[in-house]
């Protein structure tokens, strides 16, 4: 038996590359990039043997995507059930949130189960024949957790405790999954959300406010195809396309899994096979590599993989790397250098330490009436606001929102 893997499309019609919105054969430029990365995954499925396709989540990136996202995964998506089963989940991205009635999913209808196209909103069991063998698929999607914010007795929770007790409530769905085996059939689980150990990128571990669930959970499954963390790793397949600078190092792709059954019937995973996609890609470079051999290594990466040159100059020294730049005449080139502060403050008693943002909104809510109750979700939105500065100063990089 074997299976594909591939969830986080993000199909729309929007989105930069290296700041510059470029249109390409009519469509945006990302999307373009996905379209190749979709045709790879299509051209695959019609070449080789595959039993059953998993869509983990995020097929769109918003809950109300362009007409031309539709298009492009409508057809994707009847073209792949051509070949195979395919099972879809919902994402966050895919929307729902809240009271919302519909999600961008919609538009597959539920009458195409009976054409092999399987979408799910919502935990479930879907048992599938395909090539004469049995599959129960458990399907766990994005949980709406905002949706808990208007029962009353869950708004005092901060966003830690929310998540905590989501998790806890999708944990027990699993554990009541796995006393709904099929013995005779491969018991695979679909779904959208974080694992307790996951990595947000290879240097960025999954925040403590994020739903995760422990992998243990996990355990007596045949086989775990999850979406939402965009690196691949264990049990994601990881994103179909880079999503800038701040995945220069992730790669991009699918998984195949191969399985087969041993003597008592069980289901054994014998292969897992990651196949790269050809994805937009990113290359940072440090102003004085830039300016000592940048040329040769943009030559190097080509004309088609984002360049950021990021780094500090003097003022003196900027109007000429600028110039530099542009003589380049590179299409996709962006200019991320900061010039060095020429201002020097020194106060009484040497240099004066500034409190962290979190800090200061701990010493601003301290003896405040009422405030402590608030204090986690003040910090939390505080960092996320220090966090959207920074990376718009260019001092972090962005990671693409799961
Ligand atoms: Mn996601």
């Amino acid at each position: 038996m074997r299976v594909l893997h591939s969830g986080d499309w993000h199909i729309s019609n929007t989105g930069v590359v290296a700041g510059r919105y470029v249109l390409r054969d009519g469509v945006n430029l990302c999307l373009w990039d996905k379209i190749q990365s979709i045709r790879a995954i299509c051209d695959y499925v019609a070449e080789n043997e595959i039993d059953l396709i998993a869509i983990p989540g995020d097929l769109f990136d918003k809950p109300n995507p362009e007409n031309v996202a539709i298009k492009v995964a409508v057809e994707a998506i009847e073209k792949l059930s051509e070949f195979a089963p395919v099972v879809i989940t919902k994402g966050n991205h895919d929307g729902g949130k809240g009271g919302e009635w519909a999600t961008a999913l919609s538009v597959f209808g539920s009458g195409l189960r009976k054409h092999g196209i399987y979408v799910s909103d919502r935990p479930e069991i879907i048992p599938i024949l395909s090539n004469q063998r049995k599959i129960q698929v458990f399907t766990l999607p994005y949980p709406r957790k905002s949706a808990l914010y208007t029962v009353p007795q869950y708004k005092t929770l901060s966003p830690e405790e929310l998540s905590r007790f989501v998790g806890f409530k999708m944990e027990e769905i699993l554990n009541g999954f796995t006393a709904q085996f099929d013995r005779y059939a491969l018991n695979v689980l679909v779904g959208h959300f974080t694992v307790a150990s996951g990595m947000y990128s290879p240097d960025q571990t999954v925040p403590p406010f994020d739903i995760s669930i422990r992998k243990e959970c996990f355990e007596k499954f045949d086989l775990v195809l999850l979406g939402h963390l965009h690196m691949p790793q264990e049990f994601y397949s990881g994103a179909i396309f880079r999503g800038g600078f701040g995945e220069e190092d992730t790669k991009a792709g699918f998984k195949v899994h191969e399985l087969s059954q041993n003597a008592d019937g069980a289901w054994i995973k014998t292969e897992e096979r990651f196949i790269e996609l050809p994805a937009r890609k990113y290359l940072t470079l440090r102003v004085d590599e830039f300016l000592e051999n940048g040329t040769e290594k943009i030559d190097e990466a080509g004309p088609e993989t984002a360049i950021r040159i990021k780094g500090r100059v003097k003022r003196y020294e900027y109007d000429e790397v600028v110039q530099k730049i542009k003589a380049l005449h590179y299409p996709f080139i962006k200019n991320a250098i900061e010039v060095e502060s020429e201002t020097v403050r020194v106060e009484e008693g040497g240099i004066s330490q500034e409190p962290t943002v979190e800090e200061a909104v701990r010493i601003w809510g301290q003896g405040k009436d009422g405030v402590d109750k608030f204090i986690e979700r003040l910090v939390e939105a505080a960092r996320d606001i220090e966090y959207q500065w920074k990376v718009g100063r260019g001092e972090i990089d962005e990671v693409s929102q799961n």
